[in-house]
């Protein structure tokens, strides 16, 4: 085991896996601009996802309903290009494992993102609010499975056998986000709040912020290329690639430099 948290100028700095009831919970929020360094589209920004489909066509379950083929498509090609050579996790994936492990209260990653670069990149306590891209969900029975490659109308599914079923375990617009119970949870119980390339467009994840706020008494901190959405519902800001502010906010939140309460 680790060292205890020390005090050193005036300041508290944590070392190791310490793990203590009492000291201050952390839930990060993540979305698409984390993973823009590692080679995945946003999908708001000027050369974004949406501004080469309609939501409507591919991320509804009306979309879905009308054409299946397209949509498998769709998420075929991401996922092709997610298990692709230069697709890996980046600094700002693999500083949030570090504090995961070094923290000493309880950190959840709550992720928007449907990639598996925050696994890829060392996290172990993840939620994905939108899902999966890697997985499939079967409309017949409801059992979720591990699915790497493509996907089309002519699978079945490995539960119950139903033939062209199976859809994409993500989260389109009109359907409930995953684990929203425990994410409301952690929220009004949590110190500090920290989201991570997102826009803000998107709710219930926008809301967070303002849940953590106003339920819990959180700080509050957003880490983005720009001003999003919601910017001054922050208490603090922090401008710039992810590369470079997520390890270096991390860096200085176990060294003891920010606010947390
Ligand atoms: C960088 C960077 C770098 C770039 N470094 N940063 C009217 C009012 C309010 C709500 C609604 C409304 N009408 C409908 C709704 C609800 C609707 C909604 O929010 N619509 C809005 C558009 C208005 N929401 C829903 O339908 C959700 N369900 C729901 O609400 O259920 C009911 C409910 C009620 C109460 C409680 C709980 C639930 C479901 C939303 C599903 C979203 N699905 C998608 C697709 C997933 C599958 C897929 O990937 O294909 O999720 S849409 C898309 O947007 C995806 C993302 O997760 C999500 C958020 O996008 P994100 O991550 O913020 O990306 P961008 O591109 O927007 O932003 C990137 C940011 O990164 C930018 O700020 C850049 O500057 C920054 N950046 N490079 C750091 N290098």
């Amino acid at each position: 085991m680790a060292d205890p948290p020390v005090a050193q100028h005036g300041r508290t700095v944590y070392h190791g896996s310490v793990s203590d009831r009492n000291a201050p919970s952390i839930v990060i929020l993540t979305g698409a601009g984390i993973s823009k360094e590692s080679g995945l589209d946003t999908f708001r920004d000027a050369d974004g996802i949406w501004s080469k489909v309609r939501i409507e066509d591919v991320a509804t379950p009306e979309g879905f309903a009308r054409d299946p083929d397209r949509v498998h498509e769709f998420y075929n090609a991401r996922r092709r290009q997610l298990r692709g050579d230069g697709i890996a996790p980046n600094a700002a994936h693999q500083a949030l494992p570090r504090l995961e492990q070094d923290w000493p209260g309880p950190v959840l990653l709550v992720t928007q993102n449907i990639d598996d670069l925050h696994e890829r990149g060392g996290s172990r306590n993840v939620i994905h609010m939108h899902g999966e891209l890697q997985k499939a969900r079967c409309q017949a029975c409801g059992a979720v499975h591990a699915w790497p490659g493509d996907m089309s109308r002519a699978d079945s599914c490995p539960a119950c056998a139903s033939m062209g079923m199976l859809r994409v375990h993500v989260v389109w617009f009109g359907e409930m986000p995953f684990e929203m119970d425990r994410i409301y949870q952690s929220l009004s119980d949590c110190d500090l709040f920290i989201s991570v390339g997102t826009s803000g467009n998107v709710y219930p994840a926008a809301g967070f912020v303002q849940e953590a706020r106003l339920q819990a008494a959180a700080h509050t901190v957003e880490l983005n290329l720009e001003p999003s959405e919601g910017a001054t519902l922050f208490a603090e800001q922090h401008y710039g690639p992810a590369t470079e502010i997520v390890p270096a906010y991390v860096r200085d939140l176990l060294s003891g430099a920010p606010k947390v309460a």
